[in-house]
């Protein structure tokens, strides 16, 4: 099944308190995640600020393999300035809940009236647009609001329904199941007539939103939005790294993805936003392919797949050992070779793992320098031609099933 991939970054992701991107700084982030290979690139809501506005029209104008996007209310001069900047995606959302609706003092014809003429309208401006509406907090409004508002916007011209979970609020095996809200709108859309694509947009707030997601995309989403970092309001988006890891190695899509620049898109999103990639990130945090226990050490010597299940290749990465209190024999001699210092008796080796779990007790995880120096304080001697090694803090063995 096709899936396209739409990364909203620069549109959700500074939707994050206090990250603001500069234009310089969001155009390298498009240009990484066009190399990546995103299909669909959100740039932002140009409305919103001119630095925003600017922002769009030159991320547009960059020639990008991907679409580049621009959201919308549903309101004439959004849509105007969106167009004027010429991106080739443009979302338009509306909230059609009878909650929302009775707090504006709206009725759902009125609404759906407005949807609907502001979609002919882009249509009408730009015939080759895609166009996607948005009925936010799509699964927790009126099943029949959203099918009304949905089917007017598809035959108004609209190519792309999203499903958002705007408050995380889907839970995948029960009655709150993205699984079946994908399948089911798009079985009734089908009855109206109407084949838009499906979009899954998949907040974490119970952290479940790439769970979601990858259910919506079973059922048949074909677009699934994701930000760097998971970047987003609240708890965030489905995290990028990861979707497209599990994707590539669990669900054997077809895709030009490369998966290599990961590492780099991810540390520019985080300088510039101001946050820490978290030390646990699946994929992209600095533990994602670390073993530490003794058992896992040794095995995951022999062959890494003992514990692990993802490939650190697909994102340029290696697996590494770290040593502290809970390190083995195994991976000490290991390290011990890494730097270039072979021929210790066993009991100078078991006394360097003494040493090495008195420190990791402390908290800390010694890395290869200090693994020479231990060597130099328990052999009680000089060792000139310990190998320098640059490493900080562990050390990358060779992945054998490669
Ligand atoms: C928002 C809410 C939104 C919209 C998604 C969309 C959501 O910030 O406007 O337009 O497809 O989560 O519902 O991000
Ligand atoms: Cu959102």
């Amino acid at each position: 099944m096709p899936l396209k991939i739409l990364d909203s970054t620069l549109r959700e992701g500074e939707q994050t308190p206090g990250v603001c991107f500069n234009n310089h700084i969001k155009t390298a982030i498009a240009d990484l995640l066009d190399e990546v290979g995103v299909d669909i690139i959100e740039t932002g809501h140009p409305v919103v600020t001119e630095e925003i506005h600017e922002s769009v029209r030159e991320i547009a104008g960059r020639g990008l393999r991907a679409k580049v996007g621009a959201h919308a209310r549903s309101v004439q001069n959004d849509v105007d300035v969106a167009l004027e900047c010429g991106v080739g995606f443009l979302g338009i959302f509306y909230c059609v809940s009878d909650s929302r609706l009775n707090h504006h003092e709206k009725k759902l014809s009125d609404v759906v009236e407005k949807i609907t003429s502001i979609v002919s309208y882009a249509r009408e401006t730009q015939p080759n647009l895609i166009i996607r509406y948005t009925p936010e907090d799509t699964v927790r409004s009126e099943w029949h609001n959203v099918i009304t508002a949905a089917t007017e916007a598809v035959h108004a011209g609209a190519n792309v329904i999203s499903v958002a979970d705007t408050t995380g609020f889907m839970i995948p095996g029960t009655d709150r199941s993205m699984y079946d809200y994908v399948a089911r709108l798009k079985d009734k859309l089908a009855v109206n007539n109407c084949y838009p694509m499906i979009a899954v947009h998949c907040h974490n707030d119970r952290g479940l939103a790439l769970a979601n997601a990858l259910d919506g995309y079973r059922a048949g989403a074909e677009i699934i939005d994701a930000t760097v970092m998971g970047l987003g309001e609240r708890a965030g988006l489905v995290d990028l790294a990861t979707l497209l890891a599990v994707l590539k190695t669990d669900f054997n899509l077809e895709n030009n993805w490369n998966l290599k620049l990961i590492p780099e898109l991810y540390k520019l999103v985080s300088r510039f936003a101001g946050f820490e990639i978290p030390k646990l990130a699946p994929v992209t945090g600095q533990n994602a392919f670390t073993h530490c226990a003794g058992v896992h050490t040794q095995a995951a010597l022999k062959n890494p797949l003992h514990y692990q299940s993802l490939d650190p290749a697909l994102v340029g990465r290696e697996s590494q050992l770290s040593l502290d209190h809970m390190s083995g024999l195994s991976a000490v001699k290991y390290a011990l070779d890494k730097i270039g210092v072979n021929g210790l008796s066993e009991t100078a080796i078991a006394n360097i793992l003494d040493k090495v779990k008195e420190i990791g007790q402390m908290g800390r995880v010694v890395d290869l320098d200090e693994l020479k120096h231990i060597v130099n304080y328990l052999t009680k001697e000089r060792n000139n031609n310990i190998e320098q090694q640059s490493q900080d803090w562990a050390f990358a063995f060779v992945d054998q099933t490669r």
